[in-house]
């Protein structure tokens, strides 16, 4: 963690301690520390140096979680040798991944781009905030009624938040299944604007050419936002590449004998799941009440702008899908993360199978291995992360947290991803989010279409839609759904089986998923053609023949038939 510490005597305001931030970072001759945990002890060793005061200027990029689970951190220069000399002493094995870190800033970037930077957007490099939002003004342009810019929200530092909207006409529809995907909500993680702007590309030149994605877009619209922490993401490019939290203004205590001011929160922490809850054992390793902190959780739940306007616009249009798109670490992730072992009732039935295709298709394109399960089972417990707050709180159906590449292997630069890797990352992603929006076209429009299109309509898998009832055709999605609103175990043969697995003791009660998935009776059960753009869930809510007509227009539950 970086402490922007302003000594009593030296700098008496907070003003003084912002203003030490004003020239660029450099790294040079900091360095990557690769650790594998082989014990307790290592472990309790590297918890302390992340959660307490550390001697070291330290960056953790991925904190102690559990024995086997890779460490990284960067250490400055000036504490370098102390540190290892720390290591060595404790017997801790340990590897210099990157000796400059600096040196790996500037190649992370083509040599070429690094030395004369290209004028205008490429999608092939890492792009300025300025030029991603000129590309969605360009493509805009280009294709006025596939593509609709909206505006959700303004930064602390007064930058906009563009989420773009491919397909499903111009207006905006509160009803309509939807995908979201967002990227950046890390500053330094800057693989994952560039994916998601891969993806507004594949979908733009796909409405073209590809007939089924057509279908798919013009009934199942995305929705984009491919930087959600615009100035994090600015700060990262011009004044200190490791930034990770947004750009919230300092805030100042009295710390024993001097005064600490730090900027930004971690958005990822800041959602109204579990926020700020301290993870077991205590003290909180996850989420932290530190300002300081690269994981500081807020003041409050949604205290930033940023993830207000998120918030406001899912609420407003919640979708089927839920993406947050991070790096590093080659990771699938499915809520829970906050706490180990804690999963809805769907894990097992239905979003852990969808990864698993999700995640084969995208090891088919360059042979990419993911790793699927929670976060807090694979890596640590994290309360407040915007994909369980979509999946816990606004019930999306599908909501994953996807760690792009690289894996944190022996080498690999963990943040810093060439560029050259940036079109292949985007190839594999494409696949799997491919897999996800098909999923979510067959489930939740493909049903309204064939009623409309006349045919005979196929009896529907209720179960599959979460919703009351099941048909005789297909009760395996529910068949092993859990009772509603408490979290639940996945049976052992879908835990991930590549985390330190200690059977689990305890389950821990949540207010996860609403009672909407448990299966009543067996029924064949037809659908009836009202039409095309009602929600199923809406019509089983209503059951009302009449309001049924006026409002929906497709019915497959037998008591509201007419
Ligand atoms: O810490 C995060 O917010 C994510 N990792 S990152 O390196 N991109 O910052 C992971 C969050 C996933 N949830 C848990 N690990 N619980
Ligand atoms: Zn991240």
């Amino acid at each position: 963690m970086r402490l922007a510490l302003c000594l009593l005597a030296a700098c008496i305001s907070a003003a003084a301690a912002v203003q030490s931030q004003d020239k660029q970072h450099s790294y040079r001759n900091f360095k990557l520390i690769r650790i594998n945990p082989e014990n307790d002890a290592t472990l309790a060793y590297l918890k302390s140096l992340y959660e307490e005061e550390s001697p070291y200027t330290l960056d953790f990029w991925q904190p102690p979680s559990h024995v086997g689970g890779v460490v990284d951190l960067t250490v400055a220069p000036s504490d370098a040798s102390s540190l290892i000399r720390d290591l060595s002493a404790r017997g801790i094995h340990y590897i210099v991944a990157i000796h400059d870190l600096q040196k790996a800033i500037e190649t992370e970037r083509a040599v070429a781009s690094w030395a004369h930077p290209p004028k205008g957007f490429g999608y092939e490099r890492y792009n300025s905030l300025d030029e991603i939002y000129n590309e969605l003004k360009r493509l805009k342009r280009e294709r006025p009624s596939l593509i609709t810019l909206i505006d959700i929200g303004q930064t602390h530092e007064n930058r906009t938040m563009l989420v773009v909207k491919i397909g499903g006409g111009q207006s905006l529809d509160e009803d309509a299944p939807s995908i979201w995907l967002d990227a950046g909500i890390h500053a330094r993680e800057w693989i994952a604007p560039a994916t998601a702007m891969f993806i507004v590309r594949e979908l733009v030149e796909g409405y073209e050419t590809d007939p089924k994605l057509q279908a798919m877009l013009d009934h199942v619209p995305f929705y984009i936002l491919p930087v959600m922490n615009p100035d994090g993401y600015e700060h990262s490019r011009t004044m200190d590449r490791m930034w990770r939290k947004n750009r919230r203004p300092a805030e100042c205590h009295n710390k024993e004998w001097h005064t600490v001011c730090c900027r930004g929160v971690d958005l990822n922490r800041n959602f109204d799941w579990y926020w700020a809850a301290p993870t077991v054992p205590l003290p909180a390793s996850g989420s932290s009440s530190d300002s300081c902190h690269d994981t500081y959780h807020g003041p409050a739940a949604f205290s930033e702008p940023e993830s207000i306007a998120v918030r406001d616009f899912l609420e407003a249009y919640p979708p089927k899908a839920f993406i947050s798109l991070h790096s590093y670490s080659q990771m699938w992730l499915i809520p829970f993360g906050h706490r180990r072992r804690s999963y809805p009732p769907d894990y097992s039935s239905a979003l852990r199978p969808l990864a698993i295709r999700a995640t084969k298709a995208l090891e088919a394109i360059h042979g990419t291995k993911y790793q699927v399960g929670t976060g807090a089972d694979l890596m640590y417990e994290a309360s407040g992360g915007s994909h369980d707050w979509a999946k816990g709180a606004l019930k999306v159906p599908f909501s994953y947290l996807i760690e792009l590449r690289p894996r944190n292997t022996l080498f690999g630069n963990g943040f810093l991803l060439p560029e050259r890797e940036i079109i292949p990352v985007g190839n594999e992603t494409w696949a799997a989010i491919r897999v996800l929006a098909d999923e979510v076209f067959s489930q939740f429009a493909q049903p309204f279409l064939r009623g409309k299109a006349g045919k005979k309509p196929e009896p529907i898998a209720l179960g599959k839609l979460g919703l009351r009832g099941t048909s005789t055709e297909d009760t395996t999605a529910t068949s092993r759904e859990q009772p509603s609103g408490v979290d639940t175990e996945a049976p052992a043969s879908v835990r991930p089986t590549t985390v330190n697995t200690a059977e689990p003791t305890t389950t821990v009660a949540t207010t996860a998923e609403a009672a909407t998935v448990a299966p009543t009776t067996l029924a064949t059960v037809t659908c009836e053609d009202y039409g095309s753009y009602c929600r199923l869930w809406k019509v089983f809510n209503l059951c009302d023949r009449r309001a049924v007509q006026k409002l929906c227009t497709l019915t497959c539950n037998p008591q509201c038939r007419v």
